[in-house]
């Protein structure tokens, strides 16, 4: 087997059976080029077993991220179906090794993007925009990684909620609204749309650059997330969290920790 499918196994079995394992580049150098093949052996992986490319999302576009995380290059990760929720649905928090949630925007793209073609107009390739919540967790011990081991394991993508969509033109320019993550009720977290990039239509251009790059394609009717405006938190075990942007509005996600545990006084 070559590394990236050893790697691809490896973390697999994390994900799947919610155990941390040692950061790749603890016992090898790995490069970017075998970081994002390892990230797309571990996606077949995925689709083998029935799930389907949903989109794909963009990490370290803000400070906030780089600076909590020590990691300062643009990455990309991919979604599947197997981690969309529905707006407030229930997260299953046995599911995952140590979560975090953190505020993103959410563009849905209206036509296949070849190439880095930034010439082209928003308007013509976004078709709507929306808050949404990234649920993310490193299948590596601590949380702790390198630049290739995050890309390798999927920039920690774990689960993704999308919020109701407004359509892009509706929408105007998002370069300066107020994101704010709540849990329970209390804030989290608060920063601007600002953070992810100067202006999150940004991720557009930057999404194209990597596909070219690293071998994903953008098409239409996927979901591109931009990247968090503010550091990420904890996921609590019991919990609500939410996020709002201003102008976009809300979007929320419920945790426990087994149906059991489910009561009308955790909503
Ligand atoms: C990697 C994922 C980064 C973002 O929005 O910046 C990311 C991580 O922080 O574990 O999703
Ligand atoms: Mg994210």
């Amino acid at each position: 087997m070559t590394a990236d499918a050893v790697f691809a196994a490896a973390l697999d079995t994390a994900q799947r059976t919610a155990t941390a394992i040692s950061q790749l580049s603890s016992t090898e150098e790995v490069g970017l080029d075998t970081a994002y093949a390892t990230q797309h052996a571990l996606i077949a992986r995925r689709l083998a077993r029935g799930e389907r490319v949903t989109g794909l999302k963009l990490g370290f576009t803000s400070q906030a991220k780089a600076q909590q995380m020590g990691v300062h290059d643009v990455i990309m990760g991919t979604l599947t179906d197997a981690m969309r929720l529905d707006d407030d649905a229930v997260f299953d928090r046995r599911s995952a090794i140590h979560p975090r949630i953190e505020p993103e925007v959410a563009y849905l793209l209206a036509a296949d993007i070849d190439g880095v073609d930034t010439a082209l107009p928003l308007a013509e390739i976004v078709a709507a925009v929306a808050p949404a919540l990234e649920i993310i967790d490193s299948r590596y011990r601590d949380f702790r990684f390198s630049l290739s081991d995050v890309v390798a394991d999927n920039t920690s993508a774990a689960g993704y909620v999308i919020g109701p969509w407004t359509p892009f033109e509706q929408a105007g320019t998002l370069d300066n609204h107020a994101v704010r993550l709540e849990v329970d009720g209390r804030v989290a977290a608060t920063g601007s749309t600002a953070a992810i990039l100067g202006d999150p239509g940004r991720a557009i251009a930057a999404a194209a650059r990597l596909a070219a790059a690293h071998g994903f394609a953008l098409r239409a009717g996927m979901v591109l997330l931009a990247g968090a405006a503010t550091a990420a938190v904890p996921l609590p075990d019991h919990g609500v969290v939410e996020a709002t942007i201003t102008g976009l509005g809300r979007v929320g996600i419920r945790t426990h920790e087994g149906s059991d545990s489910l009561t009308e006084g955790s909503r």
